[in-house]
């Protein structure tokens, strides 16, 4: 299989000349670093654990010990994973666009890691401990402990600072991911298999402005048809070939 990805010519103009970039991430952007994305078909997360029994605040209810021990053995990997080449090209394109926002659904800091300083968390940190009952996030890394922590101020388990299904994403990162996808001139989606909702209203609200959208994923998505541009291959290769193809010239 040739996996080149063909850069088109008036792509890279359209983005050398845009005054705001916004990029939205999602765990295929990751998956060069190591970390499992959750929905594919082998080595996705969803393919061995059920989302339901470990990501939701139910299950965490049911089963606090349980819960924990999954998140620490993901915190684990993270920990061990370093940003590949597709975080890299992002760190490099903040530094080349006059506004740049980066929209991340990822929970594993490697953004932050490679350098990007204008980074909204849309789903937490996994790294980020909070409480389950009255929110106090704890700075204290619990790699090994088995089962949840207690907090020190209220004795309710510790949780993972993360979103879970049917909890409300934090407010001013939405609001601010909202405006950035509404008032860009270039909207890219990377590495997201955009189902998981409402991060993937944000290319829905792009295009409804008429903003020019580009998706690199490898595998098709519900947006796919509707993007300006696909650049069909892995973030580690198409998004270094991107940036030295629309700044290097
Ligand atoms: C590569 C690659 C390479 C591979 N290079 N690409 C409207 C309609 C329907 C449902 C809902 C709705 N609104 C809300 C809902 C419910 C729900 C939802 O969306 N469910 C859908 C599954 C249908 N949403 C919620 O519950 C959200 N909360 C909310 O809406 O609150 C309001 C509310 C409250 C109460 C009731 C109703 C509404 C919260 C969502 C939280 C998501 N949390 C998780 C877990 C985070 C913690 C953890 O890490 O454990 O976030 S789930 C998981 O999915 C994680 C991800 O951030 C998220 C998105 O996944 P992502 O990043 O797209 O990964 P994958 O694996 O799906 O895709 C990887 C992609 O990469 C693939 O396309 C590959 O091809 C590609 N790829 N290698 C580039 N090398
Ligand atoms: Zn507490």
């Amino acid at each position: 299989i040739d996996m080149t990805v063909m850069i088109p010519h008036d792509l890279c103009m359209k983005l050398k000349s845009a005054k705001r970039i916004a990029v939205l991430t999602g765990a295929g952007t990751s998956a060069e670093s190591g970390v499992p994305t959750f929905r594919e078909a082998q080595s996705g997360l969803w393919a061995r654990y059920d989302p339901q029994q470990l990501a939701t605040p139910e299950a965490f209810r049911r089963n606090p010990g349980l819960v924990w021990d999954w998140y620490s053995w993901r915190r684990s990997l993270v920990a061990e994973a370093k940003p590949n080449a597709g975080h890299h090209a992002l760190a490099k394109m903040e530094e080349l666009a006059p506004e740049f926002t980066l929209i991340t659904q990822n929970v594993d800091g490697l953004h932050q890691q490679a350098g990007n300083q204008a980074v909204i968390e849309l789903h937490g940190n996994i790294m980020r401990t909070k409480c389950s009952d009255c929110d106090i996030i704890v700075e204290e890394r619990f790699d090994t402990i088995p089962g949840p922590p207690r907090c020190s101020s209220c004795d309710r388990p510790l949780r993972p600072d993360v979103v879970w299904f049917g909890e409300n994403l934090p407010e001013r990162a939405l609001l601010r991911a909202y405006t950035a996808a509404r008032t860009c001139d270039v909207f890219l989606s990377i590495g997201t298999s955009s189902i998981v909702h409402p991060a993937a209203s944000l290319p829905v609200e792009a295009l409804r402005k008429g903003i020019l959208t580009i998706e690199v994923n490898p595998e098709q998505t519900p947006m796919t048809s509707l993007m300006t541009f696909v650049l069909a291959g892995p973030s580690g290769t198409v998004l270094p070939k991107l940036v030295s193809a629309t700044w290097s010239t």
